[in-house]
């Protein structure tokens, strides 16, 4: 039997932070065997907010690297970088097509992104959920696991690829978002109500997975909490309950066996112990990481492949686009 597809993608936006390993990468790892996956690198997407050329440049291949750090085989998955296949942007013009602008207008990702830019909007930050949609349905994914903030974007993909097939005939696969129930949103360690991003401009909101020791135990210790002074699991203490998450998700224990364990002891030890339980579950990925960064030619023969491998696919369902649509076929 064939096997049912994944695609997802990671912005090389900036360093990747616990909450991308603990909603995205750790899931990618795990549905390797069974999926056929496919997981890029998607840096289309973070021009949609200005970068650094050369800082794109390093953090492209920083995401080449985690994702392989945390356990992604390139022999058994698709791994490549998103603008090494133009078929993406190709797909993605299509799709603005058939896409609505009230659709569009209601995506909270550019409400909240729109708001924190000073500069004049640009519309790739606008259409950004359409290219999305690109992505997914050029492999014909069946399951894209993603971090609960993309739920939305999923189902405006799932949305076009049931007008597409109304419109033109069956062409598409509807994809099915993979959300875990718990882990699915750590929360910023300043502000426990806002998620954990790798683009946040207070730096001890989140902790990157590259970060050393000693940051990791100082951000944890910083970490915004309350003055009720016990470990509970509720939503009134919302700083403890996302720390009792990442605990939980890294160290294997229930959140029943932690608040246990911390019951009668103060923040000052839950924070301390969770310190250890973070650095030891981001030891092995770090040396994994290292390795990988400091081996630039197997970085480039990962890509490369990852690119030729994922093109035949993409052409294919671009071929059978153009044609359904009208488009003379170039002989
Ligand atoms: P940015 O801050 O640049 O918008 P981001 O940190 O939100 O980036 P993305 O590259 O957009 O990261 O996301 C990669 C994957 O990680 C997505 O599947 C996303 O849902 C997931 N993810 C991101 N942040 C979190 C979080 N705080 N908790 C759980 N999953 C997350
Ligand atoms: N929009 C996602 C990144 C992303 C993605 C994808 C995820 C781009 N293309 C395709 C899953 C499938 C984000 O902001 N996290």
């Amino acid at each position: 039997m064939e096997k049912k597809i994944v695609f997802s993608g990671v912005q090389p936006s900036g360093a990747l932070t616990i909450g991308n390993y603990i909603g995205a990468l750790r899931n990618f790892t795990e549905l390797q065997d069974e999926y056929d996956c496919n997981y890029c690198v998607v840096d289309m997407h973070a021009i949609t907010i200005p970068q650094v050329p050369k800082n794109l440049r390093k953090n492209t291949l920083d995401v080449l690297a985690m994702y392989m750090a945390s356990g992604i085989d390139p022999d058994k998955s698709t791994l490549f970088i998103q603008s090494h296949v133009p078929a993406h942007a190709e797909l993605s013009w299509v799709l603005n097509t058939i896409t609505y602008m009230g659709q569009l207008n209601r995506m909270t990702q550019f409400k909240e992104k729109s708001k924190k830019s000073d500069e004049n909007l640009n519309a790739g930050l606008f259409t950004y959920p359409v290219l999305m949609a690109a992505d997914i349905l050029l492999y014909q994914a069946d399951f894209v696991p993603v971090g609960e903030d993309q739920k939305q974007h999923l189902e405006l993909s799932r949305d076009l690829a049931e007008r597409f097939n109304s419109r033109y005939s069956d062409t598409f696969t509807v994809p099915e978002p993979l959300i875990k129930e718990f882990g699915a949103r750590i929360m910023s360690l300043q502000d426990p109500v806002a998620k954990m991003s790798k683009s946040d401009s207070d730096t001890n909101a989140y902790i990157l997975l590259q970060d050393s020791k000693d940051q990791i135990a100082r951000k944890i210790k910083r970490a915004v909490t309350d003055c009720i002074g016990s470990v509970n699991y509720t939503d009134e203490q919302p700083g403890i309950k996302n720390l009792i998450n990442i605990h939980s998700v890294l160290s294997g224990m229930s959140v029943d066996e932690i608040i246990k364990l911390y019951s009668g002891k103060g923040y000052g030890v839950f924070k301390s112990e969770l310190a250890e339980v973070v650095i030891d579950a981001l030891d092995p990925i770090q040396t994994r990481y290292q390795q990988y960064l400091d081996n630039k030619d197997f970085l480039e023969k990962v890509y490369s492949e990852g690119a030729n491998k994922a093109e035949s696919k993409a052409r294919k369902t671009l071929r059978k686009v153009y044609k359904k649509i009208g488009f003379v076929p170039r002989g």
